[in-house]
Parts: C-alpha cells; structure tokens; sequence
C-alpha cells in the first residue's frame, strides 16, 4: 500500500496519519485522465497491490471523516481480474463486480454510508493486480 497526494493531502485511519510522497509522473497523468473523464477534482491516490488471490481487503467503507460527507472515489484496476464485492449495510442485499485490466469504477452520492465494500480472497490461481483509487482529501478542521 502506499500513498501519494498534494502536500498537506493527509489520511488518517487505523490511528495512523500517512503522508502523501509527491505524484509520479505516472499517477499525474492519470489523475488529469481521470478528472477530465468524471467531471471530480482529486488531491490524493492510494495504491494497493494484490500479490496473489491470497491478498485481499476486508470487509469497509472508506467513511473516513476527511474524505466528507458522499466522497466521490475513482477506483482505476490494472492486471488481474478481482471480484469487488458490496453489502448494503441495511438490508444485506450483496453484488459482485468483477473488476478486470483498465476498468475504472466510479464511486458516489451515498455509497459509502449505505454500503460496504471488500475484495475477498480467491482460490482461483490468479495473478497480481494493482488498484489505485483517486480520492479528495479535505483537512479536518
Ligand atoms: O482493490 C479494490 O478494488 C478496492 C480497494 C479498496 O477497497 C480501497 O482502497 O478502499
């Protein structure tokens, strides 16, 4: 996992503050690709990396206070497919989304406080895969 940003573009969570290294040239690019394509503005990206189908992210939303109140997120995939699996946390109600090379999911409006999310672990022999979900930060007051 890392984390880059605009200075000052800090996220909290697991009681950790994580600075953001200064944009790749690389994540740059992408970052104008994608606010030009959705229409949102972005001031930070966090990269995870998924070594294997035994890597996985549980069960969360990503709530966290700095990123407001319905943050809109831009989830770039690269490399294997992976299942994005959500749980309405009301009534249960599941999806699965598979997630292949260059899809680009869009997440909005009440998403994150209606849902949870979590990529789960996978038997099938699968190779690695790289997400970047492009986030806006706003410093807590
Ligand atoms: O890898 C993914 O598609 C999801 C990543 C994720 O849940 C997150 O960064 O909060």
């Amino acid at each position: 996992m890392c984390w880059y940003g605009d200075p000052g573009a800090t996220y909290r969570y697991s009681g950790v503050s994580h600075q953001p290294s200064p944009w790749h040239e690389v994540l740059a690019d992408l970052r104008t690709r994608i606010e030009a394509f959705s229409g949102h503005v972005f001031n930070a990206v966090l990269c995870n990396r998924y070594r294997s189908g035994r890597d996985s992210m549980g069960w969360h939303a990503d709530d966290e206070p700095e990123l407001g109140e319905r943050p809109f997120i831009a989830s770039l995939s690269l490399g294997a497919e992976r299942l994005f699996r959500i749980r309405h946390r009301g009534t249960g109600r599941t999806l699965d989304v598979p997630l292949r090379d260059g899809d680009l999911l869009l997440m909005g409006g009440e998403l994150q406080s209606h849902w949870r999310h979590c990529v789960p672990r996978t038997a099938r022999p699968c190779g690695e895969r790289i997400n970047l979900t492009f986030r806006r930060v706003v410093p807590r007051s």
